[in-house]
């Protein structure tokens, strides 16, 4: 609770923020202060952080079983995971992976948009739009190392990134699916996967709810780069090397220059969408939705 409340209240961020803390390793780990304030409230920190000072890189690994939904409480400890690592200038590079088997994150937590209050939905839209904001704007370099599927809400994460690198396993997937569920992806999903793969095959994509193996992403453009396994995160360390020679500053103003249209739309239009999001979701015929989409997940477990 005390993680939202700073979210909402900004000006509550920086002290919390300051009890992130260094190891003697000259790691942060974001870790130790949520296992302390965490252990009352029987939850655990869905992410772990970890910075190596000497060269500049930061690996985040997403650990909230079953798998990696992103609940309110996993986007505002995401939130604040980034903004801390952002407001220390030597931390250049991001590489964010899950470290649950098979499952890089399954997007955002349907619980949290099924049978809840508009005021709810809302906050937990909220999030959601800071979490895409906080990442596509980010000074640092980001890089998702896909170790398993990503569909919806894992999926926008990844293109939110610079790079993506995927374990090339058939029996993981990616895309935007948002209509097999009934569902809309709102504009900025949009906007992120058509920056990435262009407009047609976004097109197509979002119309058929479509997921997409390894190769096929590969092929379309929606991962830059597919390896074994075991190569996913020498080959994430070896990538971001790469961007990190370029000169940050040429860099971020490129990034930004690529960007900054997509993020205003967002910006300039934020509460609207939340509205939108709400006056949608709450909706009788999208409840219905999601609670057969729900079922068929547990059907298809049994
Ligand atoms: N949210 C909440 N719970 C989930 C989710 C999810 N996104 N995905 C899976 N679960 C639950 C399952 O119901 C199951 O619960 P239980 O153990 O109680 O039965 C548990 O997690 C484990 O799931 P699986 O057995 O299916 O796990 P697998 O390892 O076999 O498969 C997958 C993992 C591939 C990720 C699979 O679970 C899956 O396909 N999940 C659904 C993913 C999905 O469709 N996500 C879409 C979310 S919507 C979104 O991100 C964008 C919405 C934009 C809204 C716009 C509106 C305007």
């Amino acid at each position: 609770m005390a993680l939202r409340a700073a979210i909402r209240n900004k000006s509550a961020l920086p002290g919390l923020l300051s009890q992130l803390s260094c190891s003697s390793h000259g790691r942060v780990s974001t870790s130790s202060v949520f296992v302390a304030q965490q252990r009352k409230n029987s939850t655990t920190p869905k992410i772990s952080v970890d910075f190596d000072q000497s060269t500049g890189v930061a690996v985040m690994r997403m650990k909230s079983p079953p798998v990696n939904s992103l609940s309110l409480d996993f986007l505002t400890e995401f939130c604040i995971s980034v903004e801390k690592l952002e407001m220390d200038k030597s931390c250049r590079g991001l590489i964010i992976t899950s470290s649950l088997p098979k499952v890089f994150s399954a997007g955002l937590d349907i619980m949290e948009m099924y049978g809840k209050s508009p005021e709810r939905c809302g906050e937990f839209w909220k999030a959601v739009q800071e979490m895409w904001l906080k990442l596509y704007s980010s000074n640092m370099v980001t890089i998702a190392a896909i170790n398993g599927s990503s569909p919806a809400g894992g999926c926008l994460m990844s293109i939110t990134c610079d790079y993506r690198i995927m374990v090339d396993n058939p029996r993981y997937s990616i895309g935007l699916n948002e209509t097999q569920l009934g569902i809309v992806a709102p504009f900025w999903f949009k906007d992120t996967m058509s920056n990435t793969v262009g407009h047609r095959t976004t097109e197509m994509a979002l119309a058929l709810g479509l997921l997409y193996n390894p190769t096929e992403a590969l092929k379309i453009g929606l991962v830059d780069q597919i390896v074994p396994e075991d190569k996913l995160m020498a080959t994430a360390e070896q990538t971001m090397a790469k961007w990190l020679a370029i000169p940050d500053h040429a860099r971020q103003i490129t990034k930004s220059m690529m960007r900054k249209p997509t993020l205003d739309k967002l910006v300039s239009k934020r509460e609207a969408d939340i509205q939108n999001f709400v006056g949608f979701i709450t909706k009788d015929s999208i409840q219905k939705s999601l609670r057969v989409y729900l079922e068929m997940l547990k059907k298809r477990k049994a």
